[in-house]
């Protein structure tokens, strides 16, 4: 059984009736975690500095890693399809002049992610299945470059997840400019077809923030039933507005923000029923004076100093406070 489906049942059960609905909306309402950053995160693009930038542009290691899940259930070739992977022309961030390159390599086989969760560790793990350099290209500026065809079973297969896993990895590796893009995880190669099931997830993620101050963007960590305390850690965050926490339990929590070229950490306890939920990080940028071009770097850890998965649609849904859930005791198991 589908890993977010089985948690929705569980979490259906502890909500009673209304539960119940809550959860058949799944089935009512398919959600695609295709596009990365997906619909319900608001992130307008995904961002890697090249090499030689200073960090205070807000890209801490000048490199994005993400994995996604093809379902065992789907059987045909998919392809990884990347958005504005060139280093020029609109959406991406220059530094005097154009002049980055960044490598986008895609990974399969074993430990392409089992050995490779920690964005500190090696992260090149697997078996290399394909890789290009993108520089100043206009014939890929606005467009999309299409990775694949790949085979499901070229990836490694993780029971949890019932499905196989893949790793893309965005590496900055000439230049000062930022590069801006966007990942579809996609059943075609000219177009957007979303795999029913697909997911996709990262564990340090490195995004551009709205020009805007109407728009919130989100990012949901999962936290699993042997976490205990979690630590979130913000790079760059230039004193915008707010960092909040909303969970089931949670209406909400300011978190520290770090400055310029800086990291700030906020630790917290989890309550009984935030275990096997996701959580909602919401960015919310200072109306006044509005910061530009904001690029953040997020992270998450439980007690163990391992990172949580950021699922770019998040398992068991968006979480919503519930008025009253504090006022409860919380039942001692003895
Ligand atoms: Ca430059
Ligand atoms: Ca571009
Ligand atoms: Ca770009
Ligand atoms: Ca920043």
């Amino acid at each position: 059984m589908d890993k977010r489906v089985l948690v929705r049942g569980v979490v259906a059960k502890a909500l009673g009736f209304a539960g119940v609905f809550w959860a058949m909306g799944a089935f009512l309402f398919p959600v695609t975690a295709q596009p990365v950053p997906a619909k319900v995160e608001n992130i307008p693009h995904l961002v890697t500095f090249g090499n030689k930038a200073e960090t205070s542009w807000g890209d801490d290691d000048f490199c994005n890693i993400f994995f996604f899940i093809v379902p065992k259930s789907y059987q045909g070739p998919f392809y990884i399809r990347v958005y504005d992977p060139d280093i020029g022309g609109e959406i991406d961030e220059i530094n005097v002049v154009f002049d980055t390159k960044t490598e986008f390599s895609v990974y399969g086989g074993e430990g392409c992610w089992t050995d490779d969760i920690d964005p500190t560790g090696t992260f090149k793990n697997g078996t290399l299945l394909a890789k290009k350099v993108f520089g100043l290209s206009p014939e890929y500026d606005q467009k999309w470059y299409t990775f694949g065809p790949f085979n499901p079973t070229e990836g490694e297969y993780a029971e949890e997840f019932q499905g196989y896993i893949f790793k893309i990895i965005a590496l900055g590796v000439d230049g000062d400019d930022g590069n801006l893009y966007n990942y579809f995880l996609s059943s075609s190669a000219t177009q957007n077809l979303p795999i029913e099931g697909g997911d996709a997830f990262t564990y340090e993620y490195g995004f551009r923030l709205w020009n805007d101050t109407v728009n919130i963007s989100h990012i949901y960590p999962y936290v699993d039933n042997r976490v205990v305390s979690i630590k979130q850690t913000n790079f760059d965050w230039d004193d915008d507005g707010e960092i909040r926490t909303v969970t089931v339990a949670r209406l909400y929590q300011l978190n520290k923000v770090s400055g310029e070229d800086e990291w700030a950490e906020s630790e917290f306890k989890i309550k009984e029923k935030e275990k096997n939920t996701s959580f909602d990080f919401q960015f919310i940028k200072r109306k006044n004076p509005m910061v530009r071009n904001n690029n953040v770097v997020i992270s998450v850890r439980n007690q163990y100093g391992e990172l949580l998965p950021f699922h770019t649609v998040p398992i068991g849904g968006v979480p919503k406070f519930q008025y009253g859930a504090a006022a409860k005791p919380i039942r001692k198991k003895h």
